[in-house]
């Protein structure tokens, strides 16, 4: 064990800048390059990593403090031995900061432009390739001068990209999910005021223009950090990248949640306590609300062009009862149709021969018939689905713009029939679980679903989705994907069938399988290798190994 003082590393040209964040707690384990604090400057927000992996013994600043290079910031218990005497605390090796802080500079204004005037990505540092996570303007939008137009984000940290000039918005030339670098055209607007300039040098601009920083120059339009204090455009979310990226993966608006950080900023906490409000059915996301409305007003598709949906007053052919659908039938009603509509869905349906599989469950069952565990054919399909997800990684991606991310973790999803409708907790970490770990949290899982007592973290994450009928009977069905997972798994009541063996027609314990896959992702042909492959396994489970 040693003691290790974690200090703010180099931070670019900011001298002091302020604590606005605290990102651990005392007794919290954290990872070496987990982000521990954020400061803000006027300029930037940063996030200041952890040099070291270890246990928060001691925090050594305050929400509203100042800290600059060298500052200490806590005092971490690592495993390792410290690189000097064990007695004295050691200062951790200085890594660079999460965020480099874009270059601040001046602009002048040179005014009375007009025409079409091209604004481009400036200098924004050592970053290459960054995400397009939001559009601040559309065309038709007004902006100022230094408004930001769109964020960016990289890993480490997000920027507003600002308008160079002043006027009318009349092209936007990015799109959520692009990737843009230096000098990179963001938006083309009609000029009608002032264009910002190097503050050393403003010459006079004529229209059309290409308002581009020079890569190398400081003294340039520079970008402006996400979180600039008193200037960020009204409505802009107020929070860290990690934060950001926390509120992505819940699918929470982050426009939408209340920050009680310092100056409005918003938490991880305040986007936990907002995703179980949500939960809880006490706040309605503004989506969920619209359709809601739509919903309730007969769902009438006139956003989507449809004729109206038929209105009936079944009254007058019977006797009927008006009742209002549950919460969560509401909430995953929302999803549902959203899925629906907007993925190209296709099923493929299969068998697989679990026959084996079947007979070495039921003997494991009886073997550990004394344990409180019972293995289920459930157990068994995430872990040959996980195989299967191994082999063809295009089933375990998401689409994210023009672009898929490959996750590198198995996550299964599986639906649990509940009394106030569909959940899916999620089995994390699939891979690294064998079956009686996988069989236990399954049964805890849909314990706590039936209760009603299942946290947001507890049905996030999913990389895959099983739904299993198996419990209950029928056939085949046609699953819905659950965005923004590509494939599906709906698993129905094996039944023992005739199987032809080449000679004679044999009993088997058949299991109905039907895969839907995203057809934007994935092709029919990968669809069918996978169902083979996973019934392959199923058939013969010590595939799994190979
Ligand atoms: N074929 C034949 N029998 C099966 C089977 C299958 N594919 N899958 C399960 N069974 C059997 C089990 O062995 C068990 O039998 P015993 O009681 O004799 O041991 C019985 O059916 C009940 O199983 P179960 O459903 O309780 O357990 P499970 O692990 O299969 O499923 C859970 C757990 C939570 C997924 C399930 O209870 C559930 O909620 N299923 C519904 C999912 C759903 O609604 N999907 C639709 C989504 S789209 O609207």
């Amino acid at each position: 064990m040693a003691i290790v003082e974690v200090k703010v590393p180099d931070i670019g040209d900011f001298d002091e800048v302020t604590v606005i964040e605290l990102m651990v707690k005392v007794g919290d384990t954290v990872k070496a390059e987990q982000s521990l604090i954020t400061v803000e400057s006027d300029k930037a927000s940063m996030e200041i990593p952890s040099s070291a992996a270890g246990v928060v013994k001691e925090i050594k600043v305050a929400l509203g403090g100042k800290v600059k290079e060298g500052s200490l910031v806590l005092l971490l218990e690592t495993a390792g031995v410290a690189p000097v005497a064990a007695t004295a605390p050691v200062q951790a090796a200085a890594p660079a900061p999460v965020a480099a802080a874009p270059v601040a500079v001046a602009a002048a204004a040179s005014p009375g432009v007009s025409g079409p005037l091209e604004v481009r990505v400036p200098d924004i540092g050592d970053f290459k390739d960054v995400a397009v996570i939001e559009l601040l303007v559309k065309v038709g939008d007004s902006v100022k001068l230094e408004q930001g137009l769109i964020t960016v984000e990289s890993d480490k940290a997000s920027m507003e990209i600002p308008s160079s000039v002043a006027g009318v918005v009349k092209e936007l030339k990015v799109k959520l999910g692009d990737k843009v670098n230096i000098g990179d055209l963001v938006a083309i607007l009609e000029g009608v005021g002032a264009v910002a300039v190097p503050a050393a040098a403003a010459p006079a601009v004529s229209a059309p223009v290409a308002v581009t920083a020079p890569a190398a120059s400081a003294a340039s339009t520079p970008a402006a950090p996400a979180h600039l204090p008193g200037a960020a455009p009204v409505g802009l979310p107020h929070a860290s990248p990690s934060v950001r990226k926390f509120a992505r993966e819940l699918g929470v608006p982050l426009n939408e949640v209340k920050g009680s950080g310092l100056k409005g900023r918003i938490t991880e906490a305040d986007v936990q306590g907002f995703t179980l409000s949500v939960m809880s059915g006490a706040v309605q996301t503004l989506a969920a609300a619209a359709q809601n409305k739509s919903a309730s007003s007969g769902g009438d598709g006139a956003a989507l062009g449809l004729i109206p949906w038929p209105k009936v007053d079944f009254a007058k052919f019977g006797p009927i009862e008006r009742k209002e659908m549950s919460r969560i039938k509401k909430i995953s009603g929302a999803n549902l149709l959203r899925n629906a509509i907007m993925i190209p869905a296709v099923t493929n349906h299969d068998d697989a021969d679990i026959t084996d599989l079947e007979a070495f469950r039921v003997s494991t069952n009886k073997e550990n018939e004394r344990s409180s565990v019972k293995v289920t054919m459930l157990a068994f399909l995430i872990k040959a689905c996980v195989a299967a997800l191994k082999k063809y990684p295009e089933f375990n991606s998401s689409l994210d713009g023009d672009a898929l991310v490959y996750k590198n973790y198995w996550h299964i999803g599986f639906a649990a029939d509940t009394p106030n409708g569909l959940m899916v907790p999620v089995i994390k970490d699939a891979d690294k679980k064998g079956i009686f770990q996988i069989s236990t949290e399954m049964g805890e899982l849909a314990k706590k679903a039936r209760d009603g007592k299942l946290s947001p973290a507890e049905m996030s994450g999913a990389t895959f989705t099983i739904s299993s009928l198996g419990g209950i009977g029928g056939r085949y069905f046609t699953p819905i994907i659950n965005a923004p997972e590509v494939a599906i798994l709906g698993v129905c009541r094996s039944t023992t069938e005739p199987v032809w063996d080449g000679k004679a027609f044999q009993p088997r314990l058949m299991l109905p399988l039907s895969l839907t896959w995203d057809h934007r992702v994935i092709d029919g042909a990968a669809a069918a290798r996978f169902n083979v492959y996973l019934g392959q396994i199923l058939g013969d489970f010590r595939r799994v190994l190979l």
